[in-house]
């Protein structure tokens, strides 16, 4: 017998307009959540329903997580302030930066969404399918475009974001229409329209015989389940492009872009215990000249439309298509949906990952500044005042601002002159510790997990910074100290901040127990594997000491730590314990 649909696929083909009763809920004043089925349909608009976990046992405190959409993580300064003066009015005082580019407002009060929503929107970015079975973020290399290169494959991740939109009315009915901007953001408001053009105009919808709207690619049901899309331009891999749905890496001949090597099938989420579920690198499918991306990347929403299983959530993803099914099944159908089949692909190679950190020459008079933001969470706290020292540089200098998908940020565009003075900005409000973070901190990541993900079997975001100083601190002893070790955190094994592609991956297994997987490397080319489960947080640091302290006395000369992992046999002869 056939397997029945999953509840979400049932929802979405009675109700493909994802409507629901959202527009209700905001108009009811005595309304304190999202229910029933808009749980799911909110996700569609970029909006997560959560409550705080510290605050459980007194009772649930519900709130929500709206994440925007930034292409290639680029947020211009008078849309930054918007942002800035939305998350101080109507969520918690912060803004996240997130391992994908964009940003996250969490603690949104209910009767702050709609204009908080409205009002991202006003400044010229969305939260259209920033969650939901849809394309994400479009994630890009983040250093301002100073090339021929860099500036063409931005153009292209711009006009992926827009094939991939789905062209849903709901959205810009409910949320632009249908609400009433906040008078008190005005003013910032319209300096941010007037200064760029919309980069998220949606694509007009399409009506069917009967009159009804239909999305050309997306059908009525959507995607099985999420699907993301990165770009990276070889030797850096900060996109980590071998972890999406889909990646282009952009193929360069006499420093102009002349296309790009086809990426499919990445994906990380797992869960514990479940060994239909497992992280995955994408197979490289074949090269395609520069003016097809669009139509490519349409052609491979289509096959996981098409091919995805819509009968199990944890089966979905496109990259247990391409492991069931095979490379050359996969390039067989991507050829039937482009009328030929992809040219091979050409050669490239990846040396590392990671932001740069200080000054650098734009040539063109400016400089850009690559800051490290702790655990990418933008906040005033004590004598940190990172928050208030951006909101002054936003106004003052209006530099670019860039997330980056290791959760750090550049500014942009600063005239070469004006490098002393934003310095000292940062530093009076105490935020010396953005400039050198160093190649452990600098590379490390941590997913939110407690207390707002819904998810989260243990501690992340929270314990973090203090577990890498440890780690810091052990392998100064190990006689290490300065080294790059690529250290990433989460709550749970859905893999978040990519600890699957880190050199040494922490993944929560339940309150206070972590599993530590090892064996990644810099270069995003291998996955880390599971090396010991359920270890207490605080037995960490000497159990990596003592790892750290061999490494030094056996590695070879120039050996990484994670190439050192992956070959030291007699470390993976016991069975994960
Ligand atoms: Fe994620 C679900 C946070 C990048 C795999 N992710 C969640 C939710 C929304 C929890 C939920 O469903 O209720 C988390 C919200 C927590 C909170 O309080 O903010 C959440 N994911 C994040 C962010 C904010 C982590 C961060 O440290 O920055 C990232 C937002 C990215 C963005 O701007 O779009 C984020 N999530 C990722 C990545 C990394 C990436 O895409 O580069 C992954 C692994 C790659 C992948 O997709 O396979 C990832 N998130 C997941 C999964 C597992 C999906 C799967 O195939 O099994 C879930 C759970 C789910 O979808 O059911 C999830
Ligand atoms: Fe939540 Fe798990 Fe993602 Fe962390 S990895 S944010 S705990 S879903």
């Amino acid at each position: 017998m056939d397997k029945p649909l999953t509840k979400n696929e049932q929802l979405k083909t009675e109700k493909p307009d994802l409507r629901g009763t959202i527009r209700e809920t905001l108009a009811n004043p005595e309304a304190d959540r999202f229910s029933g089925d808009d749980e799911q349909f909110i996700k569609f608009h970029g909006i997560y329903q959560q409550d705080d976990r510290d605050k459980r046992k007194t009772g649930k405190e519900y709130s929500v997580m709206v994440r925007t959409r930034q292409t290639g993580g680029i947020v211009p300064a008078t849309q930054y302030l918007v942002f800035d003066a939305l998350a101080r009015r109507f969520a918690n005082g912060t803004l996240r930066v997130t391992s994908r580019q964009t940003f996250q407002f969490h603690g949104v009060v209910q009767r702050g969404v709609g204009p908080l929503i409205k009002s991202i929107n006003e400044a010229l970015s969305t939260t259209l399918a920033t969650c939901g079975d849809v394309n994400r973020n479009v994630t890009s290399p983040t250093a301002p475009p100073t090339d021929a290169v860099t500036r063409a494959v931005e153009e292209d991740a711009f006009a992926v974001t827009t094939a991939l939109l789905p062209r849903a009315t709901a959205y810009h009915s409910i949320w632009v229409d249908g609400v009433q901007l906040d008078l008190g953001l005005g003013q910032a408001v319209a300096k941010a329209k007037a200064d760029q053009a919309n980069p998220y105009a949606p694509p007009p919808a399409e009506e069917d015989a009967s009159g009804a709207s239909v999305d050309p690619l997306y059908g009525k049901t959507y995607l099985p389940r999420k699907f993301k899309t990165g770009f990276a331009i070889p030797p850096n891999n900060d996109t980590d492009i071998f972890t999406n749905d889909l990646g282009f890496v952009a193929i360069a001949e006499r420093g102009a872009l002349v296309g790009y090597n086809l990426l499919v099938g990445g994906g990380l989420g797992s869960s514990h215990g479940n060994k239909q579920t497992f992280p995955r690198l994408a197979d490289v499918i074949g090269y395609l000249p520069r003016a097809d991306v669009a139509k490519v990347a349409a052609a491979v929403v289509a096959i996981h439309r098409d091919w995805g299983d819509r009968t199990d959530r944890k089966h979905a993803r496109i990259k247990y298509v391409l492991e069931e099914k095979g490379v050359e099944w996969f390039r067989a159908r991507l050829g039937e949906q482009l009328g030929s089949p992809l040219a091979p692909a050409k050669p490239f190679a990846f040396v590392g990952q990671g932001d740069p950190f200080g000054w650098f020459a734009q040539g063109d008079g400016r400089s850009y500044l690559g800051l490290f933001v702790e655990t990418g969470r933008v906040k005033d706290e004590g004598e940190y005042r990172l928050m208030s020292a951006l909101r002054v540089l936003a106004e003052r200098f209006a530099p670019t601002f860039r997330l980056t998908p290791s959760q750090n940020l550049i500014l942009a565009d600063i005239r070469d002159a004006d490098r002393p003075e934003v310095e000292r900005v940062l530093r009076e409000h105490g935020a010396a510790r953005v400039f050198e973070p160093g190649l452990v901190r600098g590379r490390g990541m941590a997913c939110p997990a407690l207390p707002t993900c819904g998810l989260a079997l243990a501690e992340s975001e929270r314990v973090f910074p203090r577990l890498l100083a440890r780690i810091e601190d052990a392998q100064a002893e190990a006689g290490l100290a300065g080294e790059e070790l690529v250290v990433r955190m989460t709550g749970c094994p859905n893999g978040c901040a990519r600890p699957y592609s880190a050199e040494i991956g922490i993944i929560g297994r339940a309150p206070g127990k972590y599993n530590v997987l090892l064996g990644g490397n810099r270069e995003g080319t291998r996955l880390a594997r599971n090396w010991r489960e359920s270890v207490a947080l605080d037995d960490i640091p000497a159990l990596l000491g003592g790892l750290l302290a061999r490494f030094a006395r056996e590695r070879s000369p120039g050996q990484a730590f994670g190439d050192w992992t992956d070959r030291a046999s007699d470390l993976w002869a016991a069975p994960a314990a």
